[in-house]
């Protein structure tokens, strides 16, 4: 299994508060600053030269029959925007975790060791098993060891289950799974996106970076929403495809509160597939919701050589850094 994500590693001390969001002028007063220069971008469009921080590939499907997935729980320093780094509870020391990629019918064989100072626990939205058996808490230095078969194919989440889960899940504990139907689906260029958020507060610790604020949180006020784990990184980094070749998106939003009104400036959906690849895939569609828990897969062709943005289209999240761009040559 080819890991898609890296989060570097931090020795950075931050202190830093966040990335101001574009102001508007007071009325009556001209713009100052030009906006992005690509409509509906929201951020400033960036070089393909350097990958971006987390490699949005999607992992190649599974050739194995049996998927060996060991996660360690670590609690990590990450960077949640440029200049911004955020002590997260993390699978594997980055958020969000590995990509999992299994095939209808195989079998996950997985472990989850507890690296971190407090209970956690794995909840597998593409299992159908008794949570009292499996997500049980894993407490500091113990481990829990158990196997599942897919059976129903999708872009789903994964994610501890340990209460608070809004704390779990808003510090950092998710991921994507992908499950392949048995017939596999057409070749395509296909990359993971993670929508998730980030509720920030400065520790009164000088030597911690930026951490979770429960009444944010709990205020539904994110100061940042990101596809996989950085504010607007595939803006500052756009990501190549070809023009007319099929894309395929897996987008799972991991909240833990805001859907994700997913949308392709200058493109329309052909396929999007809601679970259960492929009985019940929508054709000809402009904007999909992914549910907070959910997962959609998204197919498009992009129809010229450009640059088309991909939001979600609840503007206001947008903002806040929930923004990449797609780089047709
Ligand atoms: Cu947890």
């Amino acid at each position: 299994m080819r890991p898609v994500a890296v989060v570097a590693a931090l020795a950075v001390v931050a202190a830093c508060t966040a990335r101001p969001a574009a102001k508007a002028p007071a009325s009556r007063e001209p713009w100052t600053a030009a906006p992005a220069d690509v409509s509906h971008g929201e951020a400033p469009v960036g070089t393909t030269a350097a990958p971006a921080p987390v490699d949005p590939r999607a992992p190649e499907p599974a050739t194995a029959r049996t998927i060996r997935v060991r996660f360690e729980v670590k609690e990590a320093r990450v960077v949640i925007a440029p200049d911004v780094a955020y002590d997260a509870w993390t699978f594997e020391g980055r958020v969000p975790g590995p990509v999992v990629r299994a095939t209808v019918g195989d079998t996950v064989d997985f472990t989850l060791v507890n690296r971190a100072m407090m209970p956690h626990s794995m909840d597998f939205h593409a299992a159908q098993i008794a949570p009292s058996r499996a997500y049980v808490n894993v407490m500091p230095g113990d481990s829990i060891h158990y196997t599942w078969v897919p059976k129903v194919p999708g872009a789903f989440l994964y994610h501890c289950g340990t209460a608070p889960v809004a704390m779990h899940i808003a510090n950092g504990m998710y991921g994507a799974l992908i499950v392949d139907p048995a017939r596999p689906l057409p070749p395509a260029r296909e990359f993971v996106f993670v929508q998730s958020e980030f509720y920030t507060r400065k520790a009164a610790d000088t030597a911690r970076a930026q951490q979770l604020d429960w009444d944010k949180l709990l205020g539904l006020a994110p100061d940042y929403i990101v596809f996989n784990g950085q504010a607007h990184q595939y803006a500052d980094h756009p990501i190549r495809v070809g023009v007319g070749e099929l894309i395929r998106l897996y987008v799972v939003d991991a909240g833990p509160n805001r859907v994700s009104a997913f949308h392709v400036v200058g493109a329309i959906f052909s396929r999007v597939y809601v679970d259960a690849v492929p009985d019940h895939a929508w054709e000809g569609v402009q904007t999909a919701d992914v549910p907070v828990g959910g997962g959609l897969i998204f197919e498009t062709r992009l129809a010229e050589a450009g640059t088309y943005p991909f939001v979600t289209h609840a503007f206001a999240d947008a903002t806040k850094g929930a923004v990449g761009m797609l780089e047709a040559r």
